[in-house]
């Protein structure tokens, strides 16, 4: 097949560890290879026609190379593309995904196009620093380092409406009855009813009289002057911690603010709002693809999702991004996902479970991340407790010493929780892990006959 006087599918092509693959799902009008041929040529050196200017460096050095093509219909698979290094500028994500998630997008023949995942070779990770803290540095900083219990917090309810001193109070109580972290949500930073600076002070003097390190992330998502303003107060106060929507301030934003705030020693809280508008359906870019950006780029902890609450994503998948996030080398599972290898001085992401979550979900939650690695965070599971957050808090520090070792009893707190909520029993979730396994070779096959529509099954749609 040719496209544009060229052509890049090169079946026999062994990627080297200097390329970036990406793995995708295309479908559209014609037949894959030629679909295949227009993402090779559109994301790297090609064009619609055969040009004057092409030369043997261009074509030698720096095309894309689509290999692997898993034809699911005529006009309809899953292929992988592989980037020499030398194709891109070296610390450049911008520039990076105008050629692999750019134009490719607005291919007229192409009519669902998602990129799955990516694998980025360890000289490109050299040019990022990744997290500061990191788990490790995570569990230092509240004194968790030996517990083996997952990090419980709350997102503070109502997201917004609240005033500061009743969200200091909330936060107060979340924290002084067991909860390591409490957060603003994602559309909290400056209302007129809870203006950011006196909620901020409120919230952080009532957590300092609790006498404990704990954590507390003020969102300070905004245009780059505010978000700076922000950080320089919370500096002066010596509260060096902080929230970030880093799907709302995209790549260079987040990476100068997570710069800045490293630079500070700050620990990064990253809030993943909105990815679901790109992750969900046919169409669009996987979370895993975003998951390795923010790490590369620094961010400490970061949302992942819960496998069981209230937003889209199947325990396996969200098994995957967890690991994505917090280990140095995961295997892969196509076409859902590639394997990763982390450089060894990119260190871990805290991942973060929630989105409906409650203390009844703890255990089955913590099948899918274990109890070390994960943060758990249940909003309304806190709040909407019979007992008030208070209560609430309880019940899910309970559950996670439940989750984390055998023999400890479920107190009132916890019951109430079941009561109101009830439970997921975590052996189910383990089954399906099992079955999973078992079943891995099958689902593969049917996913290679069906499509994208069985990964999405797969994922939790
Ligand atoms: C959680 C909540 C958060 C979600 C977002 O509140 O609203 O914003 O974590 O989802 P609640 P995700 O516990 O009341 O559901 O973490 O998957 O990005």
């Amino acid at each position: 097949m040719v496209y544009g006087g060229y052509s890049y599918i090169d079946e026999k092509y062994k990627p080297s560890k200097n390329d970036f693959v990406t793995l995708l799902w295309v479908k559209g009008e014609g037949k894959l290879e030629v679909l295949a041929e227009m993402v090779g040529a559109e994301s790297s050196v090609g064009t619609w026609t055969s040009i004057s200017t092409m030369n043997d460096f261009v074509w030698e050095r720096l095309r894309a190379r689509v290999f692997d093509l898993k034809k699911v219909k005529e006009n309809a698979g899953f292929i992988k593309v592989a980037y020499p290094l030398e194709h891109f500028d070296h610390d450049n994500l911008p520039q990076l995904l105008a050629s692999i998630r750019g134009n490719i997008y607005g291919i007229k023949e192409i009519k669902e196009l998602k990129l799955l995942d990516w694998s980025i070779p360890e000289k490109y990770q050299k040019f990022f620093k990744g997290p500061l803290y990191g788990i490790k540095g995570i569990r230092k900083m509240i004194g968790t380092t030996k517990s083996k219990r997952p990090h419980v917090g709350t997102i503070i309810k109502p997201k917004v409406g609240l005033s500061p001193s009743e969200f200091a109070d909330a936060s107060f109580k979340a924290l002084s009855n067991g909860l390591d972290l409490v957060k603003d949500d994602e559309n909290l930073v400056n209302q007129a009813f809870c203006l950011w600076e006196e909620r901020a002070s409120k919230t952080i003097s009532k957590i300092e009289s609790i006498g404990e390190p704990k954590i507390y992330v003020p969102n300070i998502t905004d245009f780059i002057p505010k978000m700076m303003e922000r950080i320089e107060f919370l500096d002066n106060i010596g509260w060096k911690m902080c929230m970030i929507d880093v799907y709302m301030l995209g790549i260079p934003t987040t990476k100068l603010i997570v710069d800045e705030l490293h630079k500070r020693k700050f620990m990064v809280h990253a809030h993943r709002a909105g990815h679901g508008a790109e992750t969900r359906g046919s169409r669009g870019v996987g979370f895993n693809f975003w998951l390795k950006i923010f790490r590369l780029l620094g961010v400490d902890q970061i949302h992942t999702g819960t496998g069981v609450g209230k937003m889209e994503g199947s325990p396996i998948t969200t098994r995957n991004f967890g690991q994505v996030a917090s280990q140095q080398k995961v295997k892969g599972f196509e076409p859902v996902f590639l394997e990763s290898k982390w450089a060894k001085h990119i260190k871990p992401v805290m991942p973060v479970a929630s989105g409906g979550l409650h203390p009844g979900m703890v255990g089955a939650v913590c099948e899918v991340y274990g109890t070390t690695d994960v943060t758990l965070q249940a909003g309304g599971g806190v709040h909407g407790h019979p007992q008030g957050t208070e209560g609430g808090a309880k019940a899910m520090r309970n559950a996670s010493e439940r989750a984390a070792k055998g023999g400890v009893k479920v107190g009132a707190e916890l019951q109430q929780a079941f009561d109101k909520w009830g439970f997921i029993d975590p052996v189910d979730i383990k089954k399906q892990f099992s079955a999973l396994r078992k079943n891995r070779g099958n689902l593969q096959k049917e996913m290679y006959k069906q499509g994208l529509s069985a990964v999405e099954r797969f994922e939790g749609e």
